[in-house]
């Protein structure tokens, strides 16, 4: 019998006891911290059930609404929305939401207020839900501050300022990756035991990988670097291979990969959209922090994407981010364009 093995099995390292062990080593931390995630991961279980069901529940389909972004709304989208929103305020540690379901940021009546401020999207990738495949929430969390009333201005702030960031992949498997900022840990729904178990401690990005993923379908409108650096991913001049191409469409899933296997994620910027598609707040930041964290880098064409200023809660920005020399290429043409 191998016992080292069977302890493991029988010694769950759950996400609550995960934080409440970071947490003991600040002696100054009143739990807020903790409080506040079990709030996001049971926003995340309800989803993860809701995705599961959606076919039978029928959910797909359109709730008849169309969202700030001109996109369609499909019901999952809605309650994901109203679900973490219900949560996150009834968690009373937190002061200002955004959510990409919703135009306005949301500020907390004043009894329930807390000290974080939550950016999320609550269900990413949702052109995909109709066929089954891998969708995701992503969310980062800043702290307020000040005791003032608070404002937008709370969230405007760079991505090297969140405290923590992760996302949940409503996938094959239903799987939470966060960073506290010590590195970044991914804990595996247990559906008979409804916990998440850390499955994938320190996850680590390969320094350099092959696969590079992105929208070529965009690529007659790219810029000079992305068209370069793309060409040179499926020629390569200098002996090595060719990078394999994947692309699901789902930012958590596109990321997951990349994280786990290596690799480059792509969202320049085009002739269509100068400023990329995905949203400063809850995916560029988000993404680039778990990038960074697991000893990647993530770059916007024009600087390191965590040093971005938001000025609007909505704002979209390109992005490349991945393996460490993967995006050192991208950042070396578009050094010399
Ligand atoms: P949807 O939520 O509309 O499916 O968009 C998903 C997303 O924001 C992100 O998850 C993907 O990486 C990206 O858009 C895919 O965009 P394209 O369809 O333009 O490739």
């Amino acid at each position: 019998m191998d016992h080292a093995a069977d302890a493991h099995r029988t010694d769950l390292m759950t996400i609550t006891r995960f934080v409440l062990n970071e947490q003991s080593k600040y002696p100054e931390s009143r739990g807020d911290f903790t409080i506040l995630l079990s709030h996001i991961v049971l926003g995340c279980k309800f989803v993860c059930s809701a995705v599961n069901k959606a076919g039978l529940a029928k959910l797909i389909g359109l709730a008849g609404e169309t969202n700030i972004q001109g996109e369609e709304q499909k019901k999952l989208d809605v309650l994901s929305n109203d679900v973490f929103v219900k949560a996150l305020v009834s968690s009373g540690r937190t002061s200002v939401l955004v959510s990409e379901e919703d135009e306005e940021a949301t500020f907390v009546e004043p009894s329930k207020r807390g000290k974080y401020c939550v950016v999320f999207d609550p269900l990413d990738g949702s052109s995909n839900i109709d066929c089954g495949v891998s969708i995701g929430t992503i969310f980062g969390i800043y702290t307020l501050d000040h005791t003032n009333e608070p404002t937008t201005e709370d969230v405007l702030k760079p991505g090297n300022e969140m405290v923590a960031a992760g996302y949940c992949m409503y996938g094959s498997s239903c799987m939470l990756v966060l960073s506290t900022g010590t590195g970044v840990h991914g804990f595996t729904l247990d559906p008979s035991l409804g916990e998440f178990i850390l499955t994938h401690p320190d996850i680590k990005i390969p320094k350099k990988g092959n696969i590079y993923s992105v929208n070529e379908g965009n690529a007659q409108n790219w810029d000079g670097p992305t068209t370069k650096y793309v060409e040179k991913c499926k020629f390569p001049k200098d002996g090595s291979p060719a990078k394999s191409l994947r692309y699901v469409g789902s930012m958590v899933a596109d990321v997951h990969r990349t994280l786990l296997y290596g690799g480059i994620f792509l969202y320049p910027a085009d002739k269509k959209s100068p400023n990329g598609k995905l949203r400063v707040l809850y995916e560029v930041f988000p993404m680039s922090f778990l990038m960074e964290q697991a000893g990647g880098q993530a770059f916007t064409g024009q600087k390191r994407a965590l040093d971005l200023v938001p000025e609007k809660i909505h704002e979209r920005s390109p992005i490349f981010l991945g393996s460490y020399d993967d995006v050192e290429e991208i950042k070396a043409l578009y050094a010399e364009a």
